[in-house]
């Protein structure tokens, strides 16, 4: 069994984030180290000012009390971290515990806007986070900021990606995951020849919260088990699609809650 260290926020509702990628990793055979890297009652989409436990000073005494204990993870998973302190904490403790693979969501905003309580500082300090990554998972709106450009919904995937690739370490790989092309949405990367390639399902109607985090998940764990990157992102971009309608078929009366999981752990428990 494989070891991965997931950091990210816990927020008690609204099922996204670490609750969310707990269940998937879980599923997927890992042997899962939740860090939770902020405590929020809820997430920070539709409810109101969460009520929060800033950790960054439990953090250090974790890491410490993790090299006491000569603790190893084989990859590691950030998503949502919450602060520029706590963006440096990970990234120290990283480079001093090397994973195999590091998968960073960075996390910042959606539809054009950074989420509540970020601001430019903590843009910043992603993009220092991010180059210590293999793989980032940002979504349009992530990419714009991370590479000083205007927001657009429909980028041109090509100037965007390249510019991604040069926050990136070499060999590294920079992957947009909510593209919106032909009706479907879905990953943009480029491939070893520098050409744009795109997966991509049938877009439902909609907005979700937490699919970033769900797909991030989901794409951490493939890559970990050996799945290529293509395969991974294509395979992803399927599953979350099954989250999606399985979502919009339960007719929910509460749209701020994240994707349903039911089908998807159904889909990742047919995994060899
Ligand atoms: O899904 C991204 C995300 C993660 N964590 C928290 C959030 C959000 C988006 O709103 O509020 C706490």
């Amino acid at each position: 069994m494989s070891t991965i260290l997931v950091a990210e926020d816990l927020s008690a509702v609204g099922g996204i984030s670490l609750s969310s990628a707990l269940s998937v990793l879980t599923a997927m055979q890992y042997d899962v180290a939740a860090l939770p890297t902020s405590l929020l009652s809820t997430h920070t989409s539709g409810y109101g000012t969460p009520a929060t436990v800033d950790l960054s000073s439990w953090l250090p005494r974790v890491f410490e009390h993790w090299t006491a204990a000569k603790l190893h993870f084989d990859q590691a998973l950030i998503g949502y971290v919450g602060s520029v302190e706590l963006c440096q904490l990970l990234t120290t403790y990283l480079e001093q515990h090397p994973v195999s693979l590091l998968v960073i969501d960075p996390v910042l905003g959606d539809l054009g806007k950074l989420y509540q309580g970020f601001d430019q500082d903590y843009v910043d300090a992603m993009r220092q986070m991010i180059k210590t990554a293999d793989v980032i998972l940002p979504n349009t709106t992530e990419a714009a900021l991370l590479t000083d450009q205007p927001y657009q919904e429909h980028p041109d995937l090509n100037v965007i990606l390249t510019a991604l690739q040069r926050l990136v370490k070499p060999g590294a790989h920079a992957v947009i995951t909510d593209v919106q092309q032909d009706g479907q949405i879905g990953c943009a990367w480029l491939d070893e020849n520098q050409q744009v390639q795109f997966a991509g399902q049938p877009r439902l109607p909609g907005h979700y919260n937490g699919t970033g985090d769900t797909l991030a998940a989901v794409i951490a764990g493939l890559l970990g088990r050996g799945y290529p990157l293509d395969e991974s992102l294509k395979l992803a971009t399927q599953w979350l699609h099954v989250a999606v309608s399985e979502t919009l078929s339960q007719h929910r009366s509460d749209s701020r809650q994240g994707v349903a999981l039911g089908q998807l752990m159904r889909a990742i428990l047919t995994l060899k």
